[in-house]
């Protein structure tokens, strides 16, 4: 049941554990558009509690996720503030504007992946005709561009504090939220009680096979769940899939330090070697990002190529450019082999 080849192209590819399996194969099951899945509803329980929220909602993917999230707080021509290397713009395929009709005013992400207070103050509208009303502020932690790096709660209350002043709610795309709270030492829930609503998922570093939650207030849920059904997310007996998301959330958020730790030990070997150069302060927290350097006579699609006939497997970000992600079923020997492998190829 383990992977066949040493797969660093992202998180999203953990197979489910043997334990997920088994659970799933047993899960008890009802129908979830009947509110009848009690499998689906421990896990909405348990996803609220562990976000502080009041309530939760099981969507197939983050980006449903998002999407039910903007969608709910914004309606047709309304504009949600995101910074321009968000998830949420970048890689969810225009849903919020496709699907939503939804405006996105894009603010620069900081390195850090904060967006500068004062680039969302000037980013917030006055009441003109002209202009389409600001309706939502997005954040992103980790942030998956911005290297994998982690806002912290300081941060996310100051923005959020930011926000609210002019009546603006926050969602959080969360999507690797118990990463960052790992990274900090702090609870998913710390991170998440300055947002009105957060999207984290299951099928990341937390290894289930399928699936997010959507965590708010029980009025904000109630009316997301509208939404999944509008955008035919409403499962029938979800229940199997919820029940590796249990496993997930109860065991596999406890042990993502491991990945950091393995994260770390994979940038200190191929720091070592010439022909990559590190980003600055990578990794934050489960994502290497790294770059050839330009005596390097090949591209990073032909590096990958040749990384891959060797059973690793790179995901490639720019023309010279990579992203190594860690997960459960990278091991410290998968480390070595990595390593291993950008030398033998580089030197
Ligand atoms: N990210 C994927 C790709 O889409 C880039 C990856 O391999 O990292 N928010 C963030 C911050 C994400 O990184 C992702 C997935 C999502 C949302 C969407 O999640 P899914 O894939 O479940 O729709």
């Amino acid at each position: 049941m383990s992977q066949l080849a040493i797969d660093l192209r992202s998180d999203t590819v953990t197979q489910p554990t043997p334990e997920m399996r088994a659970a799933m194969a047993q899960a008890v099951v009802g129908d979830d558009v009947y509110g009848e899945d009690p499998t689906v509803n421990a896990l909405e329980a348990l996803a609220a509690e562990k976000t502080g929220k009041q309530a939760g909602l099981f969507v197939p993917s983050g980006t449903m996720g998002n999407l039910i999230a903007v969608l709910t707080h914004c309606g047709r021509g309304d504009e949600a503030i995101v910074g321009n290397l968000a998830h949420t713009f970048l890689y969810e395929a225009g849903g919020i504007s496709a699907l939503g009709g939804v405006h996105s005013r894009q603010v620069p992400n900081q390195p850090d992946g904060t967006l500068d207070l004062e680039d969302i103050r000037a980013a917030i509208r006055t009441d003109d005709l002209h202009c389409p009303p600001s309706r939502l502020l997005v954040l992103e932690n980790t942030h998956n561009r911005c290297g994998g790096a982690v806002l912290s709660v300081e941060y996310t209350r100051a923005a959020a504090a930011l926000a609210h002043e002019h009546g603006l709610p926050v969602h959080l795309d969360g999507a690797r939220l118990f990463n960052a709270a790992a990274a900090l030492g702090v609870s998913a829930a710390d991170l998440a009680a300055p947002v009105d609503s957060v999207t984290f998922c299951l099928s990341k570093g937390l290894c289930a096979p399928v699936g997010s939650v959507l965590c708010g207030t029980t009025d904000f849920i109630r009316q997301a769940r509208r939404i999944r059904k509008q955008l035919g997310g409403g499962m029938r007996q979800a229940g199997v899939l919820a029940a590796a998301g249990l496993i997930a959330l109860e065991k596999m958020s406890l042990r993502l330090a491991e990945d950091h730790q393995r994260a770390q030990r994979l940038a200190q070997g191929l720091r070592a070697l010439s022909g990559v150069q590190l980003d600055p302060g990578t990794p934050h927290t489960n994502m290497v990002y790294l770059s050839l350097t330009d005596d390097v006579p090949m591209e990073a699609s032909q590096v990958a190529q040749s990384l891959r006939e060797g059973g690793v497997l790179v995901g490639v970000v720019g023309q010279r450019r990579f992203r190594l992600v860690t997960h459960y079923w990278i091991d410290d020997q998968a480390v070595f082999q990595t390593v291993t492998a950008f030398k033998a190829l580089l030197g």
